[in-house]
């Protein structure tokens, strides 16, 4: 039977107790810092070489849904009424409300060192030392909505103009990509600096701190984040009935993007699995 992703407002005390212990738990065996160092590896750009699985490609939508069902499956498998759940950052928009709250993911970082001291991933709680960052610290940091350089968090409207373009995605299948929902979505936008961020992009920028690039796992908002994510190809995919992911097809040897990105049939790594195969969700969980 299908089980629920929860809006993270509605989780009961029990519920977000669960969801904490059981991401502390799968830190404590070593499974956590698997999934930061996975996103690290597939955390490759335009301007590398070789296939671009999750991000500035069209596979970053079905990459980050199995990326989530690899977590929210170890968390199963410590309590298996524990999910994902999202957080809808175009209502709780506030660094004092949820899901900031020291019951669930402890509050911002303090002014001098970003570093978070509340809640349960607290560096002085000693279940949440970082261990895949390479050069930074080894406590989680943030910084949210960036003190020194202020941006607001999308709006509704900002996602909206994503959600209504009905084509999945566009060439050159990047982060260029001015037309196509993937990428109003993922949000690599024109311009420089602050504006370019949108929706998803805009959200890691405006948690800052260790949500900022590929080690962005080590936030466990992370997952809240990308449930909401997740939660938009769901609806995208709802209103625009007859569209579906793109490409089709792989792109020819004479395309840039020839064996740079993952077409509608073809293998996505490191799994054994299609986007086509991760095209809807109903028979695993179901957004509430
Ligand atoms: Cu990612
Ligand atoms: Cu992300």
């Amino acid at each position: 039977m299908a089980y629920t992703r929860k809006n993270v407002t509605a989780l009961t005390r029990t519920e977000k107790r669960r969801f904490v212990d059981a991401l502390l738990a799968v830190k404590r065996r070593g499974e956590y810092d698997e999934f930061v160092r996975m996103h690290i590896e597939y955390y490759t750009a335009d301007g590398e070489r070789g296939l671009r699985a999750a991000h500035m490609a069209p596979s970053f939508l079905p990459w980050h849904r199995r990326f989530l069902l690899d977590l929210e499956n170890a968390l199963r498998r410590v309590d298996d009424s524990v999910t994902v759940p999202y957080w809808d950052w175009t209502r709780d928009r506030s660094p004092d409300g949820p899901p900031w709250t020291d019951d669930l993911l402890g509050g911002n970082g303090r002014r001098s060192d970003r570093r978070v001291t509340t809640g349960p991933f607290a560096f002085a709680g000693g279940n949440w030392t970082l261990r895949e960052n390479v050069t930074d610290e080894n406590y989680l940091t943030r910084d949210l909505g960036r003190s020194r350089d202020p941006i607001d968090l999308p709006t509704r409207a900002d996602l909206e103009a994503a959600l209504k373009d009905p084509v999945y995605d566009a060439p050159p299948w990047d982060s260029t990509a001015t037309k196509g929902f993937r990428n109003k979505l993922e949000g690599w936008g024109s311009g420089r600096g602050s504006v370019s961020w949108r929706n998803h992009n805009r959200v890691h920028r405006w948690v800052g701190g260790a949500m900022v690039g590929g080690a962005s796992v080590n936030d466990p908002v992370f997952w809240l984040h990308h449930a909401f994510i997740d939660l938009q190809w769901s609806r995208w995919q709802e209103r625009h009935r007859t569209h579906r992911y793109l490409p089709a097809e792989p792109p020819g040897r004479k395309d840039p993007q020839y064996r740079r990105i993952v077409a509608r049939h073809e293998r996505m790594p490191p799994w054994n699995v299609t986007p086509d195969s991760l095209d809807g969700h109903d028979r695993i969980y179901r957004y509430v």
